[in-house]
């Protein structure tokens, strides 16, 4: 393990234009057999990740869990699921990816724990009005049994955001908040407890090398006053806006306030948050100095494939962070979002254009996130049959929306048959036979494979001067298309339109697509110098 405490900090810090990929466990690589990714396979595979050439990974959360949401609501903050191997093999995944100069990244779950978490079971024990109850959003119901719940707050996952608990005397008591599933009640930040616990928790993995944390639901954990009715009710799952009572509340910044100064005490180590917020004035208020370093900004990966509205995602992720002086994310997909091949239309169309949307977006300054499995061009998984459902939405919306296990499917390794070596066992949710033509080792085989574009676009990326400096500027382009130069020199030009257009002067160093006669296909991006 590194000692990054003794070197100096650098003037920039690694982050700034990291590419990180982002290890979903369960669906990764499985070293026992049990069909659920773990961390020994990760650690297995963490030589493919050297060869990809990214910078870090951030593992989604391996913390112990009973997994009502696929290890997001987590039991024990400062212990590892037995599920994926326990606390030694997360040193080893470590020690190993440090020696391969690669950086680790954990996620970290403030807004609420699992209902298995000591603390809860505690609360539930101990009655209303008790100082366990306290660590947690507990009130009495509305109406003269107080058997309608406490406001109006629907979950992200489907149904009312209240559950009613039984107390000591078997009767229905009082209402707890949950803004997702009932396994994960929502803490109550303003119980210095609370605070604390979570920095205890910052400080052990930190300690034990970790280079930082991805923040889940970083616009949630404050809850305005009174926890008042939400006017206009939104109550579509898996999505919310900028008023929405639930998230965004200005308490929030007092919290990353005080999270920042524990990071602090660790330099080089970085915290990004995940923030939903769409106004950019807003979002930038969560990467000011003594806030989160990063946040994820979504707005590459909620465009689709059209010019007019790639160049708004950029200009305004651009816009958010500049204000503030904090340096920009991109993510195309992650594993709460449909697959980007999918999303741009599927088939041959959708690989073109997700080869094409990745070129740009590693041409682009600032962090970018790679989802597994997004480098092996794999689609949703839109036919999975109902049974091997696992998302909690499947269930909260009484199986109206099938949730988000469509993308979250185990990576097909190598072979011609599922599981694809990526466990000897039964994988948790079935891989499609068609994969086979995806496989890591057939795309190492081949130069016009989605994985070698990524490895070529990533090696270039950090070998080629033209990516230098914060900055770009739009360029000149035919309608349908759009061109960006970096201070640095490199020129980015994506075509979108469905013909092929002429590139400008300059050198063609990598592109999507194959460029016959300087000609750029349809759906496909070029990098020039
Ligand atoms: O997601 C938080 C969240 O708000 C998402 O549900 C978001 O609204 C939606 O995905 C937008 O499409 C985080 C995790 O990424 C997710 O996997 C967890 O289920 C959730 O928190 C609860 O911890």
């Amino acid at each position: 393990m590194r000692d990054e405490s003794a070197e100096a900090v650098p003037s920039v810090p690694w982050w700034r234009s990291a590419v990180f990929y982002q290890v979903y466990p369960r669906s990764f690589a499985d070293s026992d057999g049990d069909g659920v990714g773990d961390l020994g396979g990760l650690r297995d595979k963490l030589g493919y990740l050297e060869l990809l050439g990214v910078d870090a990974l951030w593992l989604c959360p391996v913390m112990r869990s009973p997994m009502a949401d696929g290890g997001y609501d987590v039991s024990d903050p400062r212990d590892i699921d037995p599920l994926f191997g326990g606390i030694a093999t997360l040193d080893e995944v470590i020690a190993e990816a440090h020696d391969r100069r690669m950086r680790v990244v954990m996620d970290l779950v403030p807004n609420h724990t699992s209902d298995q978490h000591p603390w809860f079971r505690a609360a539930l024990a101990a009655g209303p009005g008790s100082p366990e109850r306290a660590r947690y959003l507990f009130r009495d119901g509305r109406g003269p049994n107080g058997d309608a719940p406490p406001n109006n707050w629907p979950s992200i996952f489907g149904g009312p955001a209240w559950t009613r608990v039984r107390e000591a005397d078997g009767r229905p008591g009082q209402w707890y908040l949950h803004i997702f599933a009932p396994e994960q009640p929502d803490l109550n930040w303003e119980n210095p407890e609370v605070a604390a616990d979570f920095e205890q928790a910052m400080r052990f993995w930190l300690d034990r090398g970790v280079d930082g944390f991805r923040i889940d639901v970083a616009h949630g954990m404050a809850k305005p006053a009174g926890l008042p009715d939400m006017a206009g009710l939104d109550t579509r799952l898996l999505s919310h806006n900028d008023d929405d009572p639930r998230f965004n509340n200005p308490g929030v910044h007092q919290i990353h306030r005080r999270l920042r100064k524990v990071m602090d005490e660790y330099p080089h180590a970085v915290a990004i948050g995940e923030v939903w917020v769409d106004d950019n004035t807003r979002f930038g208020e969560y990467v000011r100095p003594d806030e989160l370093h990063m946040a994820f900004n979504f707005r590459l990966a909620e465009t689709p494939f059209r010019v007019d509205r790639i160049r708004d995602a950029v200009d305004n992720s651009l816009n958010a962070v500049a204000a503030v002086g904090a340096s920009a994310t991109w993510t195309l997909s992650n594993h709460d979002i449909e697959r980007e091949v999918t999303r741009y239309g599927g088939g041959a169309a959708g690989q073109a254009r997700a080869r094409a949307m990745i070129l740009l977006e590693l041409a682009l300054p600032g962090a970018v996130f790679v989802y597994n499995g997004a480098e092996l061009g794999l689609p949703n998984v839109d036919d999975l049959p109902d049974a091997a459902l696992r998302d909690p939405v499947w269930e909260r919306s009484g199986h109206t929306q099938r949730g988000r296990d469509g993308c979250r499917v185990p990576l097909p390794w190598e072979g011609e048959r599922s599981p694809f070596g990526f466990t000897t066992g039964t994988p948790w949710l079935p891989m499609p036979p068609a994969w086979a033509q995806l496989t890591v080792e057939k795309q190492l085989e081949r130069l016009d494979s989605m994985l070698s574009l990524y490895r070529m676009a990533i090696e270039l990326r950090v070998v080629r001067p033209e990516f230098a400096g914060p900055g770009l500027e739009w360029y000149g382009s035919p309608p349908g298309c759009l061109a960006f130069r970096r201070d640095g020199g490199l020129l980015c030009v994506l075509n979108a339109t469905d013909s092929a257009i002429l590139l400008p002067a300059g050198d063609v160093v990598l592109a999507s697509a194959p460029i016959t006669a300087r000609k750029l296909p349809a759906n496909s991006t070029a990098w020039l110098v």
